[in-house]
């Protein structure tokens, strides 16, 4: 037996990517609301509203310290432009229908996120959303039902808009006290239904996309660095205010692990690499040893960055790291420092085209080591029980003559991928909790917004354009992925 007999097998969402229902029943908007084109960017303005007056304009993005709309307006969408987010796969009205596809499947478990501006629309507001809260409670209730256990990601690029715009979002610390308070509503209201926990989706990601994963909208380095720190600190403090409202509760931090290799044995290609790596695992050396390397001290001293920081942030950070330690990984990436050897991989990650490697569309190369080598140095490093939470192929699924959707490309990478995490637990001895692939029902692509970079087992019809029914179907890696759960992930 490779996997352990309670391993948790199943898919992931996030809130921005899959429900729609932008603006029902009292959700405020969030930062993934307002991009249109769907890229990682900040989007070049904010439109508000004074709900008093009817007031309503554009603000330029850029925050000099100071609010960017005037006082008392709100976050509003005015124009007629197409926000990818607003509708999405509409899970908010097809969820019994979803969940009912995800136990055919026979999932264990479902990772999701709650939209925070569904609970807090306006992120600072003093009491919660109640119609978001009990529409999370059908969730739960509708996975408790099916024997699916809910693993929910606490942010998953849904901070609320006006976070963002009143307070430059993550780089304040008062956004501290509204994540934690956040935490406690949703950690009291669902004590019984939910013990898994992520904090931070790919916490590691503020750098590459500060707005959407921060709510910066000024994302210098200098509001990246404290706005990473103050996620740290908020982590810590949910870590520890979670096990005191339940101790059952596992709670654990997230990270966007992508390995990378350099080009050519040339020393200054491997420290380049090694580099990179240290980049990424900035974020899981501190959030699970408690205190930041000295390399990235070292660089915050040489760019005149200057942490807002107390003596007990570091206390918090050693004394409450998460349980466990999840990431999403979907490929690897190549560094060199001979230009004049790179091609370039054309994709949106960093790097060089890998000359053993083929790639997808989006040009993420398909590893069949990545996996086990992710797990290897994980585990090395920390130690701790790992939860492998997004893998997968974005790809372009056409409907066959017979009305199907033939996606063998998608069972081909997904059984290399797997293959991959099975030796990483039979022969390397992993602590492998579980693993939920990215995107198991089509949604919206965070990278590019489009509908057609698909991942699900689960065919939505909808399209780049906003056009298509919702209906969903079964494609064929619907009925292979159920057969892995059946087996435990012996039968690939
Ligand atoms: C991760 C995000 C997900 C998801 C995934 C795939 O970075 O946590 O939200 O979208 O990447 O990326 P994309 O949607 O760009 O294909």
């Amino acid at each position: 037996m490779s996997f352990k007999k309670e391993f948790l097998w199943g898919g992931a969402t996030a809130a921005n990517q899959i429900e729609g229902a932008y603006n029902e029943d009292g959700k405020g908007l969030s930062t993934a609301d307002v991009i249109t084109a769907g890229t990682y960017e900040t989007p070049r303005h904010i439109t508000w509203k004074n709900p008093k007056t009817e007031e309503t304009g554009y603000s330029e993005l850029t925050f000099g310290g100071t609010r960017v709309a005037p006082e008392g307006a709100q976050p509003a969408i005015l124009d007629g432009e197409y926000y990818p987010s607003h509708i999405a796969s509409d899970f908010y009205h097809h969820y019994k229908e979803d969940i009912a596809l995800m136990a055919e499947m026979g999932f264990k478990t479902y990772r999701m996120s709650i939209n925070w501006s569904r609970i807090f629309p306006n992120g600072d507001d003093t009491k919660p959303n109640e119609a978001g809260l009990e529409f999370y409670d059908h969730v739960f209730d509708e996975l408790n039902k099916n024997g699916i256990e809910p693993l929910v990601t606490l942010s998953h690029y849904e901070t609320p808009l006006n976070l963002a715009i009143k307070y430059n979002g993550w780089a304040s610390r008062e956004l501290i006290d509204f994540y934690v308070n956040y935490a406690r509503t949703v950690f009291n209201r669902y004590n019984g239904k939910v013990k898994y926990w992520l904090t931070f989706n790919e916490i590691n990601c503020m750098d590459m996309m500060p707005f959407v994963a921060g709510g910066l909208v000024d994302g210098s380095l200098q509001n990246r660095a404290q706005g990473t720190h103050n996620q740290f600190v908020a982590s810590a403090l949910t870590v520890k205010l979670g096990h005191e409202i339940n101790p059952d509760f596992q709670i654990g931090q997230m990270l966007a692990y992508s390995q990378i290799y350099a080009l050519t044995a040339d020393p200054a290609d491997q420290l380049k690499a090694i580099q990179q790596m240290d980049d990424t695992l900035f974020y899981s050396d501190v959030q699970t040893g408690g205190h930041y390397p000295n390399s990235r001290l070292k660089m915050y001293e040489r760019e005149g960055v200057k942490l807002d920081d107390r003596p007990e942030d570091y206390e918090l950070l050693a004394k409450y790291p998460a349980d466990f330690l999840s990431f999403s990984c979907y490929t690897s990436n190549v560094v060199t420092t001979h230009n004049d050897q790179a091609e370039d991989a054309g994709n949106l990650q960093v790097g060089v085209k890998n000359p053993y490697l083929k790639a997808s569309s989006w040009g993420w190369a398909t590893d069949p080591y990545v996996l086990r080598i992710a797990l290897k140095t994980l585990t090395n490093r920390y130690h701790k029980p790992l939860w492998i939470v997004e893998n997968g192929l974005g790809a372009v699924d056409e409907i066959a003559e017979d009305g199907k959707i033939h996606d063998d490309y998608r069972i081909e990478y997904l059984q290399e991928n797997i293959k991959s995490m099975r030796d990483a637990v039979t022969i390397d001895g992993a602590d492998l909790m579980g693993y939920t692939s990215w995107g198991c029902i089509d949604l919206v692509s965070a990278g590019t917004g489009e509908m057609k970079k698909r991942y699900g087992y689960i065919y939505v019809d909808r399209d780049n354009d906003g056009s298509g029914t919702l209906n969903r179907s079964r494609k064929d890696s619907f009925y292979w992925y159920k057969k892995v759960i059946r087996t435990n992930g012996e039968d690939l």
